[in-house]
């Protein structure tokens, strides 16, 4: 199985999980900072120190075929209070890396907020406060000005989705709200907003590049085959993946989804406000995305379910403690006959596949895809410098070769970008679930290239899946 030739092999990161130094350059305060201080597990620092390490990491990039690569500008780096004066150091810091990436043939794909409000926002509603989608296009606007010509791919939004259903239904993210439907779901319209009007921006300046914008996308199976579990496994659905495929891509909430979502919000007591000239703008940026990203971990197979909320997020790796169920929703079921990760993360590359195909079906106008995380977490080995990854490499493997096979379909897939490049930490889970392909001894900050390293470097140098 081969990729195509100009196919982008790249490796993902992103501010807050790599940087580290959250108290240099004038970088003001995120809500996690404070959040995880008081859950005393881990902090953001020194991460993989990667706000002085990016030259070493770049150059690994450039030695293993590593041809593109995701980072996000902290907005808090650029804004330390989310809007008003220009914090040069930010800007500078921003431009030195991206420098370095095109200095070693690393094409950048930059995302503008990858979970991370600054706190001053963040704590007046984050975007449950409508002046926070203002201030957000702001901080787009001045990114897009000042890198103009040096980044091509800019992507609003990482993960609308996965960071809502944090903030308010897990509560695994600050500010650890559980069970508010409401919340998340009126949030993440709001996010889609913000979206729309910076693509609006973006593309009424004809700033030189593309737009896109990152979902996570895994796909529902109902778990049994009767009618109430398909219904649960749509329901999901509707919240997680197809509200935001609607809005990015129709510029609408289509019939069935309203409905979905209606269904939901009942259950759970709430409604969703859509003020004059969402739908407009959203309409109008539906025509103006030049990509889509998918990350892509897992599916789920979710069963009917009656009773109240009740969700364990399983953040140590302790197999077999994840329990998923939602009100109004359905229940997600890990005990499948499927492999899964100490994360309870099922590992199943069939969903990747069936959802890139469903996107060409359902959403022909989305031109292009790019996977921008996809990876294994897993607590690596290490001896003596000596990393060996094999059940990532097979991880890794078996979701190429879904790509490939989506390709042959017709699905325009570009590229596809390893969660992570070196280790970084994981928001609720910490140091120990690791993903990169350069280890990194988080105490020395030295990298040290894994198994999957050189097995990726061999695949980037034939195009081959081997
Ligand atoms: C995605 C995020 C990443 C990353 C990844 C792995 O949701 O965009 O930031 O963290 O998931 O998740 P985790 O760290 O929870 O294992």
């Amino acid at each position: 199985m081969r990729l195509p030739e100009d196919f982008i092999l790249g490796g993902a990161t992103a501010a807050y999980q790599a940087e580290g130094a959250t108290k240099e350059g004038n970088k003001g305060k995120v809500a996690w900072d404070d959040f995880l201080e008081k859950q005393g597990r881990f902090l953001a620092d020194p991460a993989s120190d990667f706000y002085h390490k990016y030259p070493v990491d770049l150059e690994l990039c450039q030695k293993f075929g590593v041809n593109g690569i995701r980072i996000s500008i902290a907005w808090s780096r650029i804004f330390p209070n989310g809007y008003g004066k220009v914090n040069k150091e930010g800007v500078e810091f921003y431009h030195k890396l991206i420098d370095e990436c095109l200095k070693r043939n690393v094409e950048p794909f930059v995302t503008l907020h990858h979970f991370d409000t600054p706190n001053a926002l963040h704590s007046k509603g984050d975007f449950l406060n409508r002046d926070t989608i203002d201030y957000f296009v702001e901080f787009a606007k001045v990114c897009f000005e000042e890198y103009k010509g040096k980044v091509k791919y800019w992507i609003t939004f990482n993960e609308i989705w996965p960071v809502c259903c944090g903030q308010y239904i897990t509560g695994a993210f600050p500010p650890a709200i559980k069970y508010d439907l409401e919340k998340a779901i009126q949030s993440m319209h709001n996010m889609m907003v913000a979206h729309a009007k910076a693509v609006k921006v973006f593309k009424e300046n004809k700033y030189p590049g593309e737009i896109g914008i990152i979902h996570s996308l895994e796909y529902k199976y109902p778990d049994r085959d009767l009618e109430e579990d398909r219904l649960a496994a749509e329901l999901e659905d509707a919240v997680s993946n197809k509200l935001l495929l609607d809005a990015t891509f129709k510029g609408e909430y289509s019939e069935r989804t309203k409905y979905c979502i209606d269904r939901v919000l009942k259950a759970n007591g709430g409604t969703l406000e859509i003020q004059d000239g969402d739908l407009e703008v959203i309409k109008e940026a539906s025509e103006n995305n030049d990509f889509l990203g998918i990350n892509y971990y897992q599916s789920s197979f979710i069963r009917e379910y009656n009773g109240e909320s009740d969700i364990y997020h399983n953040g140590t790796g302790d197999k077999g403690t994840s329990v998923f169920k939602l009100k109004g929703v359905g229940e997600r079921r890990f005990d499948k006959d499927i492999p899964r990760t100490d994360w309870d993360w099922l590992i199943y590359p069939e969903g990747l596949y069936d959802m890139m195909t469903r996107i060409k079906n359902e959403y022909p106008n989305y031109n292009k895809i790019y996977i921008t995380e996809n990876g294994m977490g897993y607590k690596d080995d290490f001896e003596n410098g000596i990393i060996m990854d094999g059940p990532r490499i097979d991880y890794i493997r078996r979701h190429l070769e879904a790509v490939v096979k989506a390709i042959e379909e017709g699905v325009n897939v570009k590229g596809y970008f390893l969660w992570s490049l070196m280790d970084v930490f994981s928001w609720s889970n910490g140091y120990n679930k690791r993903y990169g392909l350069f280890y990194v001894d988080f105490e020395t900050q030295e990298r040290y290239p894994k198994e999957s390293a050189y097995w990726y470097k061999r695949v980037s140098e034939t195009k081959e899946i081997l």
